[in-house]
């Protein structure tokens, strides 16, 4: 599949120091290259939705699940926001919804706000540059 060659090329990149995972100080590092300002906490709950083995990095596998997730966000939120250029929370709210994600979780803020990013900013140029 092309699209896991570029993740693996764009993983590859980001673990810096070929350890096969990438810490948080990383992944917050290579958003802020795509012009992605997010807190070192919210990339923390980024990787810890994801963290399978719960080991506090994110290896190839764990970030591919990541990268899926935050796609079906951005169609999601394509969807909703039917050439406004604005999306109100409930809009972000709704959106969640039908992806499946919890509102009960405590991670729903956080996810809210990374999505909105995520959305506005364009995954795939993120990825590709
Ligand atoms: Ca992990």
């Amino acid at each position: 599949m092309e699209n896991t060659a570029v993740l693996r090329e764009w993983f590859d990149r980001v673990d810096s120091e070929k350890t096969g995972s990438i810490a948080a100080a990383q992944l917050k590092h290579a958003f802020a290259v795509g012009n992605l300002d997010f807190s070192l906490s919210v990339v923390q709950q980024m990787i810890r939705m994801y963290d399978f083995d719960r080991n506090g990095t994110m290896s190839f596998e764990e970030f591919v699940e990541l990268n899926k997730f935050l796609l079906k966000v951005q169609h999601a939120f394509s969807d909703l926001e039917r050439g406004r250029g604005y999306l109100v929370p409930d809009n972000v709210y709704e959106a969640l919804v039908k992806i499946g994600f919890s509102l009960d979780s405590p991670a729903f803020y956080t996810v809210c706000e990374v999505c909105t990013s995520i959305f506005y900013f364009k995954l795939k140029e993120i990825f590709l540059t």
